[in-house]
């Protein structure tokens, strides 16, 4: 199967990341939404990053159920959420908090870069920036109640979804809040980022590399 899109999406990321813990092997196209859109459109005519060709040539996108394929295809004893219910429950918060989080820094991203500087809509800004934050004293929270592994063989997909959000927000909208009031966060996602399968997909436009090579 092939991953379409860009590493410097947090979801392109989180897809690349979560095929290699789950031990799927995949080629990875690094084209962009954006400066390649009709090479996009031509793989998926929505152009929505991440896209999975499967191997019969169907096309899947939303990060989520792709994941969700993933899952399915893995196996059993190969996943990434738990099975019992009351930490599953959990690991769904915490992965929705971190999807909104990535969602809001990208919110903010495309009001910057997207939009004409005169038109820039401050109360938006306001209201995306409010929710980013929101995210974020949540996750804290959440971490510093209830740690999550960090390690290869413990990540769930609430760690991989809040490592990538923090890093991705870090890179893209550093100056929308205040990293120093998110230690736990900040500890645990640089824990994530030495992990093999997150070296092989780092943020940015380069192709992913198998982290078992
Ligand atoms: N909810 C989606 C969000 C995907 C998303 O917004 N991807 C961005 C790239 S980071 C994209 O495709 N942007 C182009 C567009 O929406 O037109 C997911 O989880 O996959």
């Amino acid at each position: 199967m092939q991953l379409i899109g860009m590493l410097d999406s947090p979801y392109v990321r989180r897809v690349a990341i979560s095929l290699q813990l789950l031990q799927l092997r995949f080629e990875h196209r690094s084209v962009s939404v954006f400066s390649t859109f009709s090479q996009f459109q031509a793989i998926n005519p929505v152009v929505k990053a991440p896209t999975l060709i499967c191997d019969d040539g169907e096309v899947l996108m939303e990060s989520a159920l792709i994941l969700e394929y993933a899952e399915a295809l893995a196996g059993p004893g190969k996943s990434l959420l738990p099975t019992d219910i009351t930490e599953l429950q959990h690991t769904l918060r915490v992965v929705g908090l971190a999807m909104v989080a990535c969602e809001k820094s990208i919110q903010i991203v495309y009001e910057l870069n997207l939009r004409p500087t005169e038109k820039l809509h401050e109360p938006w800004m306001s209201r995306v920036t409010g929710q980013l934050i929101a995210a974020y004293d949540a996750l804290e929270f959440e971490l510093k109640r209830r740690p999550l592994g960090v390690t290869n063989s413990t990540i769930n997909q609430a760690g991989v979804t809040t490592a990538i959000a923090w890093n991705f927000t870090q890179m893209m909208t550093p100056e929308y809040f205040d990293a120093t009031q998110y230690p736990t966060l900040r500890e645990f996602s640089l824990q994530a980022e030495t992990l093999a399968e997150f070296k092989a997909a780092q943020h940015g436009a380069e192709t992913y590399r198998y982290a078992g090579a």
